[in-house]
This record gives C-alpha cells, structure tokens and sequence, in this order.
C-alpha cells in the first residue's frame, strides 16, 4: 500500500473573506452542478424565465424565474415576494431538496446555522447582461443571510460597501462558486458587471445565478 501525504488531507473548503458576514466558498456546488442545472430546466419548464420591469419602467436585462413558497417580482407597483407567478397564477414551482440542502450546508459552513431559505430567484444572464449595484432588502427578516450559487460563465461581482457611493471591489465568480452573506454586511451594496462572452461546457452562453432568500 502506498501512502501519499497529499491524498491524506481533507478537502478543506476554500472560504475567502470578502466583509465580516460574506464570503465565497470557492467550487462549492461544482459536485452537484449537472444536477443543479437539470433541476434549473425543470422549474423553467414551468415558470419560464422572463425579463421584469423595474417600478421605473425599465425592462432588466436578466431574465428570472423563482422556486419555493415566495417569488421575488418587480413590476410598475415596486418589488415584492409573490407566493404565485404573476405570468400563470400559479404557485412557483416547489424548492428541489438539493436546491434546499446545498444551500442550508453552505450556509452552516459560511457560519450560518439553521438557515431555512423559502425562496430561490434564478437569474440567467447572457453576454452583454449586467445588475446595477443595489441592495437586498425586500425580505422581512433580515438577520437571515442570503446564499447564492454561479453556474456557467463566470462573472465579475461587484461587491460595495454599506453605502451607494462606496467603490465597489470587482470579485470574479466561477462555475461552482457559492457567496454568502449576512450579519454586518447583509445590506452590503451589489451588481454583475456586463457578461462576457464565452463558452461553457454545460451551459453554453451563459451564466445562471441561484439566490436563496428567507423571505418572512
Ligand atoms: C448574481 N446576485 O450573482 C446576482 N444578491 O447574479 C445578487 O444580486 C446577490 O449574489 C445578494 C446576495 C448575493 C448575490
Ligand atoms: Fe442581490
């Protein structure tokens, strides 16, 4: 038998800091990540995404849908957590329990015990596709962090401080990667700079964002 030193360490998780509260657990969901994808197609197939338009009357150019007990919507009348999809009137389609899993583990890693998310927004972007620095803060409960898992084409974060005007770091996200954030930097200003282009094996063109909120 032979005895290789390297093989004998675990796989610890590469955290990177990011603020006290967030930080990226680089490569995290890449083991399950066909399957991610396959259940991504599946709630698509019944809330098909779709570009929203801001209370503003602008259209995003990222296309969302949602799964789970609530939906995050934008429309003329400002955002809000649907428990049905505006477009059918239907429930979203249930949270998968991997979906549900890998985010209560990444949570519990990040320092996050017990977090019990009932609401997954799915944002696909395409080459060109941007999120404009903003804050999450439609969620009633606010001491709860937030877990989001990037897919595909990677893409540059931008990663604000506490305040609009606070220069934002660029953080590259890659496929498998999972940020989470909470605590003091829960209301942390954030956005997606413009995709490249590019091509990934399993999505092709683009980059598919999953965002777990405990919304109430
Ligand atoms: C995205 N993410 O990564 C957009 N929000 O496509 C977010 O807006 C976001 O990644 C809160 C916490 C983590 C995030
Ligand atoms: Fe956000």
């Amino acid at each position: 038998m032979t005895f290789d030193l390297f093989d004998a360490l675990p796989a610890a998780p590469a955290i990177e800091p990011l603020a006290p509260g967030a930080m990226v657990l680089r490569g995290f969901a890449r083991d399950i990540d066909t399957d991610l994808l396959a259940a991504v197609r599946e709630v698509s197939r019944a809330a098909p995404f779709r570009h929203l338009i801001t209370p503003g009357g602008l259209r995003m150019s990222v296309a969302m849908t949602n799964c789970g007990q609530a939906g995050w919507v934008s429309d003329r009348s400002g955002y809000r957590y649907d428990p049905a999809d505006p477009d059918s009137g239907a429930p979203w389609p249930p949270m998968p329990t991997l979906f549900r899993s890998l985010a209560e583990r990444a949570a519990a890693t990040a320092g996050y015990p017990g977090f019990a998310p009932d609401a997954c927004l799915i944002n696909r972007y395409q080459p060109g596709t941007r999120l404009s620095l903003h804050q999450d803060r439609d969620e009633l409960d606010l001491r709860a962090p937030i877990v989001s898992v990037s897919l595909g084409l990677p893409a540059t974060f931008l990663w604000g401080g506490l305040r609009r005007a606070d220069k934002p770091a660029r953080v590259r996200l890659a496929h498998g990667d999972v940020v989470v954030w909470g605590g003091p930097s829960r209301l942390a200003f954030h956005g997606i700079a413009p995709l490249a282009d590019g091509d990934h094996a399993l999505t092709g063109n683009e980059r598919i964002n999953l965002t777990f909120r405990k919304t109430r």
